[in-house]
């Protein structure tokens, strides 16, 4: 194993050498970053064989989640072995500049946004925190599609990460399971018992591909990803297709199947595509059960089960993995020959469930007859799961009838797979603490009466050595001579950057940093699109997916307003400013593409416009992810998290940008609430209704956004140039937006808390021309950013969900 940089040279030449059968000047820019990582996954290899002595006693935790946003691997590896400029230096020596090879590797975009990249947190910090926890995912053909923004207009591109191979990834064929779809089932009587034969059934191979996870300084805790493929069983159907000629149905049963592991989010505005999920749903769980009951009887012996809820904690992140619970149920009926009771005793101890939403048309519901054919021997489970609890529900809630109708997992035609989560789980999450109180209050409102023992909080968190650490190199030097290293290990650490909150040349030193950053993205955005940015301008930033309820609108309303300032009271608005918008609409989601193209007709007019053009400025970075936002959070003076109040589950992004120094303007949802408290309201920028009167509005009925329009004039303005002929013929393409406003009712309270962001985006402007005091703001941000570390997320999860031990800070060198 090399240890330096020339005991690395000579490995990495060997590599070349012996794995492509080439030489370092014939090798091309692939041929050497896959050479790279497999001299990692090497040394990772090694390291696993000679150390591993297991701090979770044996304890294995499997976080189930249909999405895994785990970014580029290769630069945090090297950081996390520490080896980064040894690597970098041993390259340069052989003429190779590491930063090409970085560039070689795909973003897998095997994920949406927050929920996803949240899951790639969390296995960065149980590894981290020497905990056995193992990601179990699918490995989509197509992950999220790549967008492209053509004349304004969002573009979709299939994104093909794997088409050069993925070389981090090990596929174990010895692994794979078969999963069963549709068929009958008949029971029958074995040894006095009823068993249950599942009959006729189409079979899928799902094949593990295993990415292996490493966090910083823990090189004994390689855990692992394991990402399913389907596959078709066997030649057996195709052949005696082909065969007999048909050759068409022999292929069709061949895409049919891998279909299931084809794409990410497959369009369900059809029935098809719906079947498609919910087919791809019980493919991974089914696939992952499967070889975790096998592993665990290979480890613990057969007669163990009984023990299982001890040794096995399965996590299932929102609704996408519920079918865990009448999976792991058929597995011990019918496959071990366990009781109900006792398998729901298991069943029911081993799961845990993480809610990530309030909106109700992100709570899952699928059709009953749909589940009956396509999982017949799981539908009986569930209905034999809601019989149950009807019935034991009935006899303790006799006299609240509306607690026993609310609480079905049957209702109207469908499964509801939060109730079924709730029911069939030990332990119900919500991820920030104004989230869980809505969850309680409201949205599961008669479940928490139920089963309020079962509900808790757990605020998320982020990777801070991947947000930090490693895509602020120069911030993260800067802590490190001012506090010393141990913030790497523990975040906590970071609040003794306080004690520089008054020091001049550090505050200046910080800045630096910032302006080199703005600089970075600066050039990438020149380099990209053509567009100059100034980096002595604000960077005010907003990057997320693009919903209405985050409402990129209202920040746009916001700049068209500074625009028609910059017209009527040129001398008002004082230095310039740049606005950043970044990231994705769902392909079907009108609303959402019409605010794309609105931003961008907004960008083009004010650079056709000699009067505004030195003032503001506006830029769409395409194709925001995970790399995107490693280059974005580190350059941002204000990180724009303005969703409305009760609608944001935690948000993540709040998160990364704070601990990069921006300041929060936001409401107060979701984390925000919480990134309040652990800065002081002196260094966040708040407005807008609370959630509580958001909620108190919806129960009433909304508000009157018409009052809004006629009060504030400068906001009517802005309102009447969606609609008129501001943006020349393009006011029938906004009027959907229009509408939502004015027509709809304004469902997410943009003009009822237009003049308070307006107001409090003016008290930043000012307060950035003022840079000792931004400065400090910018600094206690950091400072107070430790608890958002997902260390902190996961030694929770650890002590109060999955009772698991972990690696404490004080064991960690
Ligand atoms: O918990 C991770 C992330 C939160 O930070 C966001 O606030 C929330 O919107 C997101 N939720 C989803 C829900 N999707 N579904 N279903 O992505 O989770």
């Amino acid at each position: 194993m090399f240890t330096d940089k020339e005991s690395f040279k000579q490995a990495y030449l060997m590599k070349l050498i012996a794995g492509e059968g080439i030489t370092a000047d014939e090798a091309t820019p692939w041929d050497k970053f896959v050479a790279l990582v497999m001299l990692l996954k090497e040394k990772m290899s090694y390291y696993r064989a000679i150390n591993k002595n297991s701090i979770s006693q044996g304890k294995q935790i499997y976080y189930f989640s249909m999405e895994f946003l785990i970014g580029k691997l290769l630069h945090n590896y090297l950081v996390n072995f520490k080896i980064e400029d040894l690597v970098r230096e041993g390259l340069a020596d052989l003429d190779i500049k590491l930063e090409d090879l970085l560039e070689q590797e795909a973003d897998p975009g095997l994920g949406n946004g927050g929920l996803g990249r949240l899951a790639a947190c969390f296995l960065d910090s149980m590894a981290f925190l020497g905990i056995d926890g193992h990601g179990n995912g699918i490995r989509y053909k197509y992950g999220l599609f790549e967008q492209k923004i053509v004349s304004g207009n969002q573009v979709e591109i299939a994104d093909n990460w794997l088409k050069n191979g993925y070389p981090w990834e090990m596929r174990k064929m010895d692994k794979a399971v078969i999963v069963k779809f549709k068929g009958t089932v008949r029971h029958e009587l074995k040894d006095g018992r009823v068993v249950f034969v599942h009959e006729n059934y189409e079979p899928v191979l799902a094949v593990p591909y295993d990415v292996p996870i490493m966090s910083y300084d823990n090189p004994s805790y390689i855990n692992n990803l394991r990402l399913w493929s389907a596959e078709t069983t066997c030649s057996e159907l195709d052949l005696a297709c082909f065969n007999r000629g048909e050759f068409n149905q022999a292929t069709s049963f061949r895409s049919e199947v891998e279909a299931i592991s084809y794409i990410l989010y497959p369009d369900d505005s059809s029935r098809a595509g719906r079947e498609l999920r919910l087919r791809q749903e019980y493919f991974f769980v089914a696939a992952g059960l499967g070889t975790i009951v096998r592993s665990y009887k290979k480890k613990n012996g057969l007669s163990s089960l009984h023990n299982f809820s001890r040794r096995v904690s399965v996590h299932i992140n929102d609704t996408h993995p519920v079918l865990c619970i009448p999976e792991l149920m058929r597995i011990l009926i019918d496959e071990e020959g366990m009781g109900w009771d006792e398998a729901w005793n298991i069943t029911v101890n081993t799961m845990s469930f993480t809610n990530h939403t309030i909106m109700p048309e992100a709570m899952e519901k699928w059709p009953i007859d749909m589940v009956k054919t396509l999982l017949p021997r799981i539908y009986m489970i569930i209905e034999e799961i809601d019989r149950r609890f009807k019935e034991d529900l009935a006899a303790r809630f006799m006299d609240h009838e509306e607690v026993v109708q609310n609480t079905h997992i049957l209702k109207d035609g469908y499964v509801w797979m939060a109730n079924l989560a709730i029911v069939g789980s030990s332990s119900v999450n919500g991820v920030a603490q104004l989230h869980t109180k809505i969850l309680k209050n409201e949205v599961f409102k008669d479940y928490f009466r139920v089963f309020g023992y079962k509900f808790n909080n757990k605020t998320n968190g982020v990777n801070h050595r991947r947000f930090l650490l490693a895509a602020n190199p120069k911030l993260s030097h800067l802590i490190t001579e001012a506090v010393g290293p141990n913030w790497k290990e523990d975040a906590g650490e970071l609040k003794k950057l306080q004690a520089f909150k008054d020091d001049q040349s550090f505050l200046e030193q910080l800045a630096k940093v910032k302006y080199e950053n703005k600089c970075r993205l600066a050039e990438r955005v020149t380099s990209g699109y053509g567009i100059v940015l100034d980096p002595q301008s604000i960077f005010d930033v907003q990057v997320k997916r693009i919903h209405a309820y985050k409402r990129q609108l209202l920040n746009v309303l916001k700049i068209m307003h500074l625009y028609n300032k910059c017209l009527n009271e040129p001398d008002r608005l004082t230095g310039s400013q740049t606005f950043i918008f970044g990231g994705k609409a769902a392909p079907g989601y009108h609303y959402a593409k019409t605010v794309i193209k609105l931003i961008n007709c907004l960008s083009k007019k004010i650079e056709q416009d000699p009067r505004v053009r030195e003032k503001l400025k506006i830029v769409f970075i395409e194709n925001f992810n995970v790399s995107q936002g490693e280059l974005i959070y580190p350059a941002a003076d204000i990180s724009e998290q303005i969703s409305t109040a009760s609608k944001e589950a935690s948000g993540t992004g709040n998160m990364k940008f704070m601990m990069n120094g921006a300041l929060t303007l936001g409401t107060l949802d979701g984390a925000n609430v919480e990134i309040r408290e652990a800065v002081g309201e002196d260094n966040v920028f708040i407005f807008g209704l609370t959630a509580e009167q958001v909620l108190d509005y919806t129960r009433h009925g909304g508000y009157k956004p018409w009052d809004e329009y006629h009060n504030h004039p400068e906001l009517r303005t802005c309102v009447d140039q969606l609609n008129g002929g501001f943006f020349d013929n393009m006011g029938e393409e906004f009027r959907t937006l229009y509408d939502s406003l004015m027509i709809y009712n304004d469902e997410f309270f943009i003009l009822k808390d237009f003049p308070s962001y307006i107001q409090t985006h003016e008290k930043l402007q000012s307060l950035y021309l003022n840079p000792k005091e931004w400065n400090k703001h910018s600094l206690l941000n950091i400072a107070g950013s430790g608890i958002f570390s997902s260390d902190r997320t996961i030694r929770e999860y650890a002590d109060w969900i999955w009772k698991v031990r972990y690696r404490t800070v004080n064991s960690i060198s």
